[in-house]
């Protein structure tokens, strides 16, 4: 049943058929047929070669070869949407923050050359969404249908959301910081994609709304102007197209936080809880779990028998990557891999490892990761209904020729 989520299940994914799109990209054996048939590599405006999982709402996956490098480009970074209404690109001078709520002394509003004026903080971290490698469980989940590639790494640059704050000042009594984005659904329709996050992680200092990624204005699809960054925590938090922001003294009660992305209490133990979010039986998803990658060979890849490097690479909640093992036989050994210098503590760690002479036939390569924390990728996928955080080490299969 879910032996194929254990590492050292390989052989039945082994001998599963790989689909190759029109154009080689070959996508992981395991995503249901139905997201198989409809999965195309598109081009979009701003981007190149994204796999279309879904239209409407629009999400665009990265293919898995991007994660070579520690740094997504932009024109390859993923896009994810709740609503289908991507807003069109304000006249920047025209661009407004509103930060109010019943937690703050006054309201503010805050122009692009305000935010500016504030001083300018670089990030590099991974934004992934929740829901990454959902289309991996077995059995399947309901939901976007993602393989491995709901996520990306870049540098964002803005000010910090506590220096934003203070243009409101915060009353004692605030508990939370809700944020809001320009992409309003139509009305009647689902309810406007809101978010909040308690004020201490508002307050802390790697905490920012990005105005650049990567040194350049952000993709509209990826919330032009401005959106937050949450370093260390899911994608559901880092909302796009920035324009409201409210200090409340109570928790945010809608859709987003109370039904979506929460995970059963206790099922993934975190550092920092969101305790005005938690119920006794569930909590929102909220830091990432230990993760890696390879993405060099891809899945159905053809590799020489004198030798080939395994790159990809692996990230976590903040507490940075310790050791990053690599499997060449499905999991039944383990080789240490070189890690890079790390970029930082929520960036990803590039890790390679020199496979050595190898004889002719199929292989099963597997990663996993350790934290400084001292957390390993889980063994056994984790169960939950809304098929988040898979952890377990990743196989692809490759013919050494
Ligand atoms: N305004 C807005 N922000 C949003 C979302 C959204 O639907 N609307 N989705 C969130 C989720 S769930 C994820 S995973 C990330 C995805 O970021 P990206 O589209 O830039 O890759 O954006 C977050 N911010
Ligand atoms: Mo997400």
């Amino acid at each position: 049943m879910q032996r194929r989520n254990v590492i050292a299940g390989g052989g039945a994914a082994l001998l599963a058929p790989v689909s190759a799109l029109a154009d080689g990209l070959v996508l992981p054996p395991e995503l249901p047929d139905g997201t198989k048939e409809i999965a195309r590599l598109v081009n979009l405006p701003g981007k190149i070669r994204l796999l279309r999982l879904a239209d409407r709402p629009p999400n665009y996956a990265t293919p898995t070869e991007a994660f070579a490098d520690a740094i997504t480009p932009n024109d390859r970074f993923f896009v994810r949407y709740h609503i289908d209404a991507v807003p069109s690109p304000p006249p920047i001078d025209d661009w407004i923050l509103t930060i109010g709520g019943d937690g703050a002394v006054q309201e503010a509003r805050l122009r692009w050359n305000d935010l500016l004026d504030l001083p300018q903080i670089g990030v590099l971290a991974v934004c992934q969404c929740a829901g990454n490698r959902r289309g991996l469980s077995v059995p399947h989940v309901a939901g976007v249908q993602w393989g491995d590639g709901a996520m990306g790494c870049a540098e964002w640059r803005g000010p910090r959301l506590s220096d934003i704050l203070k243009a409101a000042r915060i009353k004692p009594g605030a508990v939370e910081i809700y944020v809001g984005g320009a992409d309003v659904p139509p009305v009647p329709g689902p309810p406007a994609f809101r978010k909040s996050i308690p004020l201490a992680k508002a307050k802390d200092d790697d905490t920012i709304v990005a105005m650049a990624m990567n040194g350049s204005p952000l993709p509209l699809l990826n919330g032009y102007p401005a959106r937050l960054i949450v370093p260390g925590w899911t994608g559901t938090y880092w909302v796009k197209h920035l324009n409201s922001i409210e200090i409340s003294t109570t928790p945010l009660a809608n859709f987003w936080m109370k039904t979506a992305y929460r995970v059963p209490a206790g099922l993934f133990p975190v550092q920092q809880p969101f305790a005005s979010q938690a119920s006794e039986t569930s909590e929102p998803i909220t830091e990432m779990v230990v993760n890696s990658i390879i993405a060099d060979p891809v899945e159905g890849g053809e590799v020489e028998r004198s030798g080939f490097t395994v790159r990809g690479v692996a990230w976590d909640r903040g507490t940075g990557i310790r050791r990053v093992e690599v499997s060449l036989d499905g999991g039944k050994t383990w080789l240490d891999a070189l890690l890079d210098r790390p970029l930082g503590p929520y960036a990803y760690r590039r890790f390679s490892l020199d496979s050595g002479f190898m004889r002719r036939g199929q292989y099963r390569l597997v990663s996993r990761a350790t934290s400084n924390a001292g957390e390993r990728q889980s063994d056994v996928l984790k169960a939950n209904p809304g098929g988040y955080h898979n952890n377990v080490p990743r196989g692809i299969s490759v013919t050494v020729t």
